[in-house]
């Protein structure tokens, strides 16, 4: 039989910190509002979360960084919202914040999950922060759950 290792989505006892762009706040702060929710709903307790709100998304890595590598969390969530405008700013803002975010959890080992939204217009972004297309601050919250519980559970199979 295969040993199987699965996290669970209990956040329970669990510390995470939440980095958000201010950058289309009215979209984000819907963001934080599901990411918060969900993690109440898993049993995490408010007091628990800290939520850390940077200028734009390409300024998200720098914070999670500082944020992971302090030991104080169990996971950080990235959240924004970058919309394509009549520039090209938005397409040099979003391969550099997912790199960024990945390297970040490369480095400290801490899981720091995506939930920067990517698209092309308010009302598509709105739509994917709790509106018909879900929400990604809660899918990038469950992520962490569920990334800081099988963390936790790796590190007792291998000892
Ligand atoms: N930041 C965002 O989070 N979303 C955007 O859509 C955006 N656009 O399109 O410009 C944006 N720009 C700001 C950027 O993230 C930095 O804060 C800025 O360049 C200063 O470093």
């Amino acid at each position: 039989m295969p040993k199987s290792l699965q996290g669970e989505l209990t956040a329970t006892g669990r510390k995470f910190a939440i980095v958000v762009s201010r950058f289309n706040d009215l979209v984000t702060r819907r963001l934080v509002d599901g990411a918060c929710d969900v993690i109440t709903r898993m049993g995490g307790a408010e007091d628990d979360i800290t939520v850390a709100w940077v200028p734009g998304s390409f300024e998200i890595p720098l914070a999670a960084s500082l944020l992971a590598r302090s030991g104080r969390y169990s996971a950080v969530i990235c959240l924004g919202a970058v919309i394509q405008g009549s520039t090209s700013h938005h397409e040099y803002i979003n391969s550099q914040v997912a790199a960024g975010i990945m390297g970040v959890m490369r480095e400290t080992g801490v899981p720091v999950t995506f939930g920067v939204i990517t698209c092309e217009s308010l009302e598509q972004a709105l739509d994917r922060a709790g509106g018909k297309s879900g929400s990604k601050g809660v899918e990038a919250a469950l992520a962490a759950i569920e990334m800081a519980s099988l963390v936790t559970r790796i590190g007792v199979a291998v000892g």
